[in-house]
C-alpha cells in the first residue's frame, strides 16, 4: 500500500478553536513511521490550504464560515482525487466539515474508476443536518446528508456522484438532533447506534456491511471521528459524548478493516491538540491508524467473511 498523508487543518465547522493543530499533533504522534513500519509507503503531502475569503451570508443566520467551509471542500476534493490516483488518500483534520471535500474528492474518483464508492461513518453523531436544517450552524455537523445528495446545500457544488443510503453505514451513534432523525428515517442508511452496538456487538453490524462492499467491488471511504471513542480513552474532542466504543471496540473496528482489505481512503477529525493530554488522543489516533494498517498481536491467517 502507498498512503498519501493530506493534512487538511480546517477550523471553520465548528466554534471551538484548535482543530488546525491536527495534523501537526499527528505528524508528532508519529502517523508516516507507523504505517511504514507495517511495510507500507508514506507519502506526505503537506497542509492544503486555503486563500483568505470574503464572508458569505446564509439565509440561515446561525451557519458561519461558509466562505471557508466551501473553500475547504473545492481544496480537499481536488487534492483527495489526485491523491486517490497513485495510493490511499489519509486525511488528518482537522473537524468534520472537512469531509465535504474528502467525500467528494472519493467519490469523483469512484466515478472515473467505475465503481461504487461506500461509506462508513464512525462518529457519536449522524452528521446529517444541511446548511437549512442546522441549529448550531456548525457544518461539521452536514457533511453526511451532503454526500446522500440531500438538497440545500447552495451554494455548494452539487455532489458529484451521491452515495445512496444503503452504501453508508454508521457505527457508534448516541447524539441524533430532531431534525436530523427526522431525515434519516426515509433513509436506508444502515445505522448501528450504541444500543444496536451494546446487544450485537461491533463485530456482526460491521461484517455484514463489508459483505455488501465486497459483493459489490465497491471502494470503501472510512471517516473517524475522534467523539466515536469514549471520552475517557479520547478526550482530545470539542464534542464528548458519553458511551463511546471502548479502546477494544475501536481496535476490533480496525483490525476487522484491515482483514477486509477494502479501505481505500480515510479520514481522521475532530482531534483537538488543545484540548488534549500529552499527545494521548493523538497518539490512540495513530494507534488505531495502525490497526486499520495492519498490526495485531499475532499473525493469523486472514479470514474471509
Ligand atoms: C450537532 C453536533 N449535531 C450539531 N454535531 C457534531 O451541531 O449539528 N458534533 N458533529 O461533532
Ligand atoms: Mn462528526
Ligand atoms: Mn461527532
Ligand atoms: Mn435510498
Amino acid at each position: 500500500q502507498t498512503c498519501i498523508l493530506i493534512g487538511a487543518p480546517v477550523d471553520s465547522g465548528q466554534k471551538r478553536a484548535g482543530a488546525l493543530m491536527g495534523p501537526a499533533a499527528y505528524r508528532v504522534a508519529g502517523i508516516a513511521a507507523a504505517i511504514e513500519e507495517l511495510g507500507h509507503k508514506v507519502i506526505d503531502r503537506g497542509d492544503v490550504a486555503i486563500a483568505p475569503c470574503a464572508p458569505l451570508p446564509h439565509p440561515n443566520p446561525a451557519v458561519h464560515h461558509l466562505a471557508e467551509t466551501l473553500a475547504w471542500t473545492e481544496a480537499l476534493a481536488r487534492a483527495g482525487e489526485a491523491a486517490a490516483a497513485e495510493g490511499m488518500p489519509v486525511f488528518l483534520g482537522g473537524d468534520h466539515s472537512l469531509s465535504l471535500g474528502s467525500v467528494a474528492g472519493m467519490a469523483a474518483h469512484a466515478e472515473t474508476a467505475g465503481r461504487p464508492l461506500f461509506v462508513l461513518w464512525l462518529d457519536a453523531h449522524t452528521d446529517f443536518h444541511t446548511p437549512e436544517s442546522t441549529v448550531s450552524g456548525n457544518l461539521h455537523g452536514t457533511p453526511v446528508a451532503y454526500i446522500a445528495g440531500r438538497p440545500g446545500f447552495a451554494p455548494f457544488p452539487p455532489f458529484p456522484a451521491p452515495v445512496p443510503g444503503e452504501r453508508i453505514a454508521m457505527l457508534g451513534i448516541r447524539s441524533v438532533d430532531p431534525a436530523e432523525k427526522s431525515a434519516l428515517i426515509p433513509e436506508e442508511i444502515e445505522i448501528a447506534d450504541m444500543r444496536v452496538l451494546d446487544e450485537r456487538g461491533f463485530g456482526a453490524p460491521l461484517r455484514e456491511f463489508l459483505d455488501r462492499v465486497r459483493a459489490a467491488n465497491g471502494l470503501l471511504h472510512v471517516s473517524l471521528d475522534v467523539d466515536f471513542l469514549d471520552p475517557s480513552i479520547a478526550p482530545a474532542v470539542g464534542t464528548t459524548v458519553p458511551g463511546g466504543a471502548t479502546f477494544r471496540e475501536a481496535h476490533l473496528v480496525m483490525e476487522l478493516l484491515h482483514e477486509s482489505g477494502l479501505v481505500t481512503s480515510l479520514d481522521l477529525v475532530e482531534l483537538n491538540p488543545f484540548l488534549d493530554e500529552r499527545g494521548r488522543t493523538a497518539k490512540l489516533m495513530v494507534d488505531l491508524v495502525g490497526s486499520l494498517m495492519g498490526r495485531k498481536v499475532f499473525d493469523r491467517p486472514t479470514r474471509s467473511f
